[in-house]
C-alpha cells in the first residue's frame, strides 16, 4: 500500500515507479487515499505551473521547450498532459509523445498524461490530488498541460502557482478577440508564434491592457515566443520563477488558493454520498408519480 512509509520515503526521493504507483492510487481509491494524502508534506520548493491556451497555441511546444531549459539547468520536472477524450483535444496525445519524445526516457522528467474522464474541457477529476503527490515528491516544477476551453482553464489556476496563457497573434492586433477571464486568470502572458508578422503590434496592445489592469504586487508580463525554435523561453522561465517568488509570500493569494482546493475536496466529500444512478433512479420514481420538477425532485431525495 502507498500508505507505507517506506513507500512515501521513495516517493520523497524521486522513485519514478513508486510515483506512479502513488498516482494511480489517488486517481482510482478516492476513499482510501485520504489518509494517504494526508501523510504527505508539500515540498516547499516545487513550482506548480499551469499552461492553457486554445487548441493548437503552441502549449506542448512550449512545455518541450520549458523541460529542455529546466534539465540544462540540472533541475527536475513533472509534466501533467491531459488525454484527448474531449472532441475538442483529438489527436493531442500523439502529437505530444512526439514533441515531448526527447524526454521521455529523461532521468529528471517524470510525463504522465491523463484522462479527462468525460469532464467536458474539464481537468482530470482527481487533479488536485494528483499535483498533492508529485509536490510531495523532490519535482523543481510540475507542468500541467491543459486545453483552454470550457471549464480547465480557470480550475488550473485555482491550482496552479503560476497560471501562463498561450495566445496566438491571430486576428493581428485585434487583443479584444481574447476570451473573456481570461485577463483574470493570467500570471503571465505568452504570444507564441512570434515568428508571425502581426506578432509585434499584438505584443503591444496586450502589454497596454495588462498594464493598465498591473497592481501593486505583480504586472502581468507579455512575453514574446517561437516555442518551436527555442526563442524566449529563457525569458519565460525568468518570469516563473519570479512570479512564483512573489505568490508564494503573498498571504491573500495563499488564503485563496487553499480556500478553493478544500473547497474542492470538500465538494468531491459531499458528493461521494451521491451516485448517477441512485440519482437515475429517483427520477425515474418521480416521473413515475408525473413529477418533472428537478427542485422538487432534489427536495424529496434530499428528505429521504
Ligand atoms: N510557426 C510556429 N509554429 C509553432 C510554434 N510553436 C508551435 N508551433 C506549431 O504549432 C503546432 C501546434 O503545436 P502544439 O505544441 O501541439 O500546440 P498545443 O497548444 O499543445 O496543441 P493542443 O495540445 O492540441 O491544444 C505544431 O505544428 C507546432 O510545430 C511557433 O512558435 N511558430
Ligand atoms: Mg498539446
Amino acid at each position: 500500500l502507498p500508505t507505507n512509509e517506506k513507500n512515501i520515503e521513495k516517493l520523497q526521493e524521486g522513485h519514478f515507479q513508486t510515483i506512479a504507483k502513488c498516482i494511480s492510487y489517488v486517481e482510482n481509491e478516492m476513499e482510501e487515499s485520504a489518509s494517504f494524502l494526508e501523510q504527505l508534506k508539500a515540498n516547499i520548493k516545487t513550482k506548480c505551473i499551469g499552461i492553457t491556451g486554445a487548441p493548437g497555441a503552441g502549449k506542448s511546444t512550449l512545455v518541450n521547450a520549458l523541460l529542455q531549459k529546466i534539465t540544462d539547468k540540472n533541475q527536475k520536472v513533472a509534466v501533467l498532459s491531459v488525454d484527448p477524450s474531449s472532441p475538442f483535444n483529438f489527436g493531442a496525445l500523439l502529437g505530444d509523445r512526439i514533441r515531448m519524445a526527447d524526454f521521455y526516457l529523461h532521468p529528471n522528467v517524470y510525463i504522465r498524461s491523463l484522462a479527462s474522464r468525460g469532464a467536458l474541457g474539464g481537468l482530470h477529476p482527481r487533479m488536485v490530488e494528483i499535483v498533492e503527490v508529485l509536490k510531495a515528491s523532490w519535482f523543481d516544477y510540475v507542468i500541467i498541460e491543459t486545453v483552454g476551453v470550457g471549464q480547465s482553464e480557470v480550475d488550473v489556476a485555482g491550482i496552479a502557482d503560476t497560471t501562463v496563457v498561450v495566445v496566438v497573434p491571430e486576428g493581428g492586433d485585434e487583443v479584444q478577440t481574447l476570451k473573456a477571464g481570461v485577463m483574470e486568470i493570467a500570471d503571465v502572458f505568452v504570444v507564441n508564434k512570434a515568428d508571425r508578422p502581426t506578432a509585434a503590434t499584438f505584443v503591444k496592445n496586450l502589454g497596454a491592457l495588462s498594464h493598465s489592469k498591473a497592481n501593486a504586487i505583480w504586472e502581468i508580463p507579455v512575453l514574446k515566443t517561437i516555442a518551436s525554435q527555442q526563442v524566449g523561453v529563457d525569458e519565460l522561465l525568468l518570469a516563473i520563477d519570479a512570479h512564483h517568488e512573489i505568490s508564494i509570500h503573498n498571504m491573500d493569494r495563499k488564503q485563496w488558493m487553499l480556500a478553493e482546493k478544500v473547497w474542492k475536496i470538500l465538494q468531491a466529500n459531499v458528493m461521494q454520498a451521491y451516485s448517477k444512478s441512485q440519482v437515475l433512479q429517483l427520477v425515474k420514481q418521480g416521473l413515475q408519480n408525473g413529477e418533472e420538477n428537478a427542485y422538487i425532485l432534489v427536495k424529496n431525495f434530499l428528505n429521504k
